[in-house]
């Protein structure tokens, strides 16, 4: 069996896990369970790091002791890590007994190699970023250039690592090793670095008491980075050098956000050369996080509000979102009209309806499920399909695109519910088509069995609900098609994505007032009524969604390209807190073709598209596929 080790960082205790912490933590556990389905012996290691002087500092502010502070900071993490579902095989603390005498000995190993020699230390330090900061990185005022709070000026007696020695080998492991640090950007990054030189770093403080003392020198405690980055290899019990750490050493992946990334590429593999144990295989540094386009920031009260969105949307719809909406390595907007959006067009739209309905007809038309005995038209087609997104998944997973790796999934999806409609299977309830009817649901609940397993590493609640109403009561992870058993009674059903309406996401918002509220209740009275001839004029055609892209500065808008049969033409929809851009695409939707264009932000919008819209929005498309352009009456 094949071994595979993920880490998160460890995260400061000065004060609560925010959302930047659990994208970073659900990326690494989409990549533990991965493994762990494809028959690999995971260790996922995530833990906080609590030696730091911001939380000393953050202590002392609670009138607390730095250890009783650690021992309450610490659960909030563990409460958090299970409420998202995180299957991390350990929580590592750095006040355990077991990363203490790892970290020494992990020092003595380095001073044991002549590495290590003492030295006078003096500059500007940044007790959040717990660097110093050179000279010539500083403008005017002494500022830290990442969380702008003013830098201290430190002066004392320090032991020094000779990083310095070790600037050619790393230049050559990463030269060598394309893949070693993720993504291209940031590889690019500590290249540049690199190449400007590497000076010595500073490895003890003598002026701090909270810490781990030197092992040769008990007036000084080991410097916060050095400890921190020595605890992927003390949570394996490197002190005893165990089997546990015989197995997962060295790491698969080190999964951190860009902040953090030269530390973990450069540093600790430096660490590593010296003490001469192998570097890990991939450190991978994903995008930052934002709201609203700013920087997430405790003073400045910009924080995502994970609560209240999980609340509404569930922990799946919230770990979906996070891996859906970004590309891993680039920075991201948290928004949470997308989060919406994403709910209530992929999940509840494609994935929920989809499963509701078979089980539905499955419920209505036979008593367990049936055997596969017709097959006819599309039915290879599908099998083929599911084999190619299986075979599609590693290599996504292998290049962090969660996104494209959930998106090959969701074009599964959407495959099936056109199979459904193609088919018309609703229709062929009677004896001589009943055995093909059977066929066609047997295959489309077979994919959502499928489905179900290659969607489990990312939203595993969903991946088990929908297993238990297939009514599989042990989760089974094959990924052959056919596995399926019949003879077997499914559940009836229970929505798992219960729309949201955009009205309970909105619930914290003021209640109309005014004019608003006059409007409202206009639009609750009856309309007058319009003669025959009148409705006649409206040329209503259906039409096929070719394209659809956010307008720059409307939340609301989508600008769509539709393909009218006989012609393209753009419009603009107001649908874009209901539907994620990519999953309106190949949609048949109802165009009035003869309405006067008119321009909105810019887009000259040639026609409507129709949709019933109340508390939410949804779109009207005709109930088959049908030939683009024909006139709806
Ligand atoms: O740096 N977007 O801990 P830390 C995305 N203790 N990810 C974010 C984020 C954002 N806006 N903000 C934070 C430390 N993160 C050290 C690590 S490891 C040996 C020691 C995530 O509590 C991201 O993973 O400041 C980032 O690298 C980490 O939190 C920093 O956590």
């Amino acid at each position: 069996m094949s071994a595979f080790y993920v880490t998160t960082p460890i995260y400061y205790v000065n004060g609560e896990p925010h959302a930047g912490n659990a994208y970073t933590t659900i990326a690494a556990d989409v990549l533990a369970r991965y493994h762990r389905l494809k028959g690999a012996e995971v260790f996922f290691l995530t833990g906080v790091d609590e030696h730091a002087a911001n939380v000393y500092n953050a202590a002392k502010e609670d009138g607390l002791s730095p250890q009783a502070y650690c021992d309450k900071m610490a659960p909030t993490f563990i409460k958090l890590w299970e409420r998202l579902n995180i299957s991390h095989d350990i929580f590592f603390r750095t006040t355990s007994d077991m990363h203490k005498r790892g970290a020494q000995k992990f020092l003595n190993a380095l001073y044991a190699n002549g590495d290590v020699y003492k030295g006078m230390y003096e500059g500007h330090y940044c007790l959040s970023c717990e660097e110093f900061f050179p000279e010539k990185e500083l403008t005017g005022e002494k500022i830290c250039p990442i969380h702008q709070l003013p830098l201290q000026w430190l002066e004392e007696e320090n032991y020094f690592f000779r990083l310095s020695k070790y600037q050619d080998r790393l230049l050559a492991h990463i030269h060598e090793n394309p893949d070693f640090v993720y993504p291209a950007a940031r590889r690019n990054e500590l290249l540049h670095f690199l190449e400007s030189g590497l000076q010595d770093v500073s490895i003890s403080r003598a002026s701090l008491s909270w810490g781990i003392p030197f092992p040769f020198d008990a007036a000084h405690i080991i410097y916060i980075w050095i400890e921190a980055l020595s605890n992927y290899i003390t949570a394996l019990d490197y002190e005893t050098e165990s089997e546990r750490y015989q197995t997962f050493w060295p790491a698969d992946v080190h999964m951190m956000g860009k902040d953090i990334t030269r530390f973990h590429a450069l540093l600790w593999p430096a660490m590593l050369m010296a003490a001469n144990l192998p570097l890990p295989k991939q450190v991978v540094g994903h995008g930052w996080l934002t709201k609203d386009g700013e920087a997430l920031s405790k003073t400045r009260g910009i924080f995502i509000d994970m609560d209240a969105d999980i609340a509404t949307y569930g922990v799946d719809a919230f770990r979906y979102y996070l891996l859906r909406e970004f590309s891993f390595g680039n920075d991201g907007d948290y928004r949470p009209t997308r989060l919406h959006a994403r709910y209530n067009a992929d999940l509840a739209n494609d994935l929920g309806n989809l499963l509701n309905r078979v089980l539905g007809l499955l419920n209505k038309n036979f008593e367990q499920i049936p055997a596969p005995t017709t097959p006819g038209e599309f039915d290879d087609e599908i099998r083929a399909m599911a084999q190619t997104t299986i075979d599609q998944l590693d290599a996504h997973i292998a290049a962090f695109a969660y996104d494209s790796a959930l998106e090959a999934i969701w074009k599964f999806v959407r495959r099936i519910n056109r199979y459904v409609q193609q088919t018309q299977v609703w229709t062929l309830a009677k004896p001589d088509t009943k055995p093909r009817m059977g066929t066609i649901l047997y295959n489309s609940l077979e994919a959502l069995r499928l489905i179900s397993v290659l969607i489990s590493p990312f939203i595993p609640d969903t991946a088990e609900k929908i297993q238990k109403q297939i009514g599989l009561e042990e989760f089974d992870t094959v990924t052959e098609w056919g596995h399926l058993p019949t003879d077997m009674t499914v559940s009836r059903g229970e929505p798992i994505f219960p729309r949201v309406e955009t009205q309970k996401r909105k619930r914290k918002q003021a209640k109309p007032k005014g004019a608003d509220a006059l409007k409202q209740k206009a639009e609750k009275k009856t309309s007058p009524l319009v003669s025959f001839a009148d409705f006649q004029k409206l040329d209503l055609r259906v039409a096929r969604i070719l394209s659809a892209e956010p307008i720059q500065g409307a939340d609301r808008l989508l600008k769509l390209q539709v393909d009218l049969g006989t012609e393209k033409r753009h419009l603009v929809a107001g649908i874009a807190e209901h539907y994620a851009p990519d999953t309106l695409i190949g949609k048949q939707v109802i165009v009035v073709a003869n309405l006067e264009p008119a321009t909105i932000r810019n887009v000259e919008s040639q026609g409507m598209i129709l949709a019933a819209s109340g508390e939410s929005v949804v779109l009207a498309t005709p109930e088959a596929d049908v030939p683009l352009g024909t006139q709806v009456r």
